[in-house]
């Protein structure tokens, strides 16, 4: 088997004074941060759709990246594809990747085909997982590229569309379960809508639902032990997604009595795009029980589209990592790289220093991010904040011992005295957290 990165070799931690770019500044992956090694701490993992097979095609313009792999038989270039982000991962220290199920073998045009076309590939996996010691950190199935799913795939408005939406999941949960893998996505494509005009949104809602349990009663019929995962985001490719944020889904699961069933894949671009930061949907995950998984990225304030840059704001990934450690660290989840270099970037060499600069990115958010909790200035203010609910009538409204006789008696009492408000602090805590980032 040839070498795909010949010019590459092993990327090396050279430390935070290096100026080689195809070093790691602060990914170590065995040093231990936190209790844990770093590779265990941030779990990341490679997304095969846009590493794998992403060329830099957009609206505007042909690909500008050779991605056939030096194949031109598609099944030939699936396994060729299999060989490559091997050699990517071991050379970057990326334990984990991701699929959909077209991103491995492509578009046959029948569910027979395409199951016959996808079975090598998966085969081809186990025994490179077997070799290497690489895991997969989530499957999915691609419910939104062909035709058929144009008007949605569990939400289509047609119940064949839906048959065979979920005759496909079938396949990639088989897939996901032979490759061991330890969660499964849904990322609701095209589950939306783009007029009411022509949509019975309550049904559609409901179909949801179905769609979810039989999947995840499939898969635990068959043994998966994993997660399973919804992807928020609020638009794009449908004008508004069902899935739109963590809060909202989080009532849909509730809704439908799914929220012991699926926890939260948060992407970074998906939370730019509802308005949110990246930190408030990590957040609402968390608070509600559905912290699980994390797509790494980033978008653009100034843009409102889903670009998929990679990750380079230490601000947001420090953030980011103070919830993921705040929510005990990842179990099934990691943080995958759904992330692809700008089209301008358009090497070889750039698929790795765009991997090099995320994984340094949260490699320093972890670091930060410990640092943030070992300083304490921040847990305590908040501790301190909201001291009053544990002692007195705050402790009893908790504990549900006052009843509304004693609170409005307790306010009586109180009235003549106004009720101790105290500063919220903002700056001095934003620049608390500028102050640890920056003397580390
Ligand atoms: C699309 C997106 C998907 C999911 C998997 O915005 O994020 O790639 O992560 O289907
Ligand atoms: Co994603």
């Amino acid at each position: 088997m040839s070498e795909f990165f010949p010019e590459i070799k092993k990327i090396a931690y050279e430390g935070k004074d290096s100026t080689n770019p195809l070093s790691f500044k602060y990914y170590n992956p065995d040093e231990v941060v936190a209790g844990k090694p770093m590779r265990e701490q941030l779990k990341f993992a490679m997304a095969w759709w846009h590493n794998m097979c992403a060329d830099g095609t957009d609206m505007f313009g042909c690909g500008t990246t050779d991605k056939s792999w030096g194949e031109t038989d598609p099944a030939k270039r699936a396994i060729a594809k299999v060989d490559a982000g091997f050699e990517f991962m071991d050379k970057l220290s990326i334990d984990y990747y991701c699929w959909h199920d077209r991103d491995l073998s492509p578009e046959y045009g029948s569910l027979k085909k395409n199951a016959e076309a996808l079975a090598p590939v998966v085969d081809y996996l186990a025994e490179k997982q077997k070799a290497t010691g690489k895991k997969l950190l989530w499957g999915t199935a691609k419910l939104f590229d062909h035709p058929r799913f144009m008007h949605g795939a569990g939400t289509a408005p047609n119940a064949d569309v839906f048959a065979f939406a979920l005759a496909q999941v079938k396949t990639a949960i088989d897939a996901t379960v032979k490759l061991g893998g330890t969660g499964y996505v849904f990322w609701g494509g095209r589950e939306g809508y783009e007029t009411l005009l022509n949509t019975d949104m309550g049904l559609e809602l409901d179909n949801m639902a179905r769609f979810l349990r039989y999947a995840i009663d499939y898969g635990r019929s068959i043994g998966f032990k994993g997660d399973f995962y919804i992807e928020p985001k609020p638009k794009e490719p449908t004008k508004h997604q069902y899935d739109f944020d963590a809060a909202t889904v989080a009532g849909f699961l509730r809704a439908h009595g799914l929220e012991k069933d699926i926890k939260l894949n948060i992407e970074a671009n998906h939370a730019t795009l509802a308005q949110h930061t990246f930190q408030h949907e990590l957040r609402t995950a968390r608070v509600n029980g559905l912290f699980g998984s994390i797509d790494a990225n980033q978008g653009d304030s100034l843009l409102g589209w889903d670009t998929d840059q990679f990750p380079t704001n230490i601000y947001d990934a420090t953030m980011c990592m103070y919830e993921v450690l705040k929510a005990g660290g990842f179990t099934n989840g990691g943080l995958n790289f759904d992330s692809k270099t700008r089209r301008g970037s358009f090497t070889h060499e750039d698929m790795f220093l765009a991997y090099i600069a995320g994984m340094d990115t949260f490699a320093l958010g972890l670091r930060a991010a410990v640092k943030l909790i070992e300083d304490g200035r921040l847990d305590k203010f908040v501790a301190d904040r909201y001291a009053s609910w544990t002692t007195g009538i705050g402790a009893d409204i908790i504990s549900g011992k006052a009843t509304m006789d004693d609170i409005a008696k307790y306010a009586a009492e109180k009235d003549e005295v106004l009720p101790v408000v105290t500063s919220g602090r903002q700056e001095m805590l934003e620049s608390i957290v500028n102050n640890v980032l920056f003397s580390m």
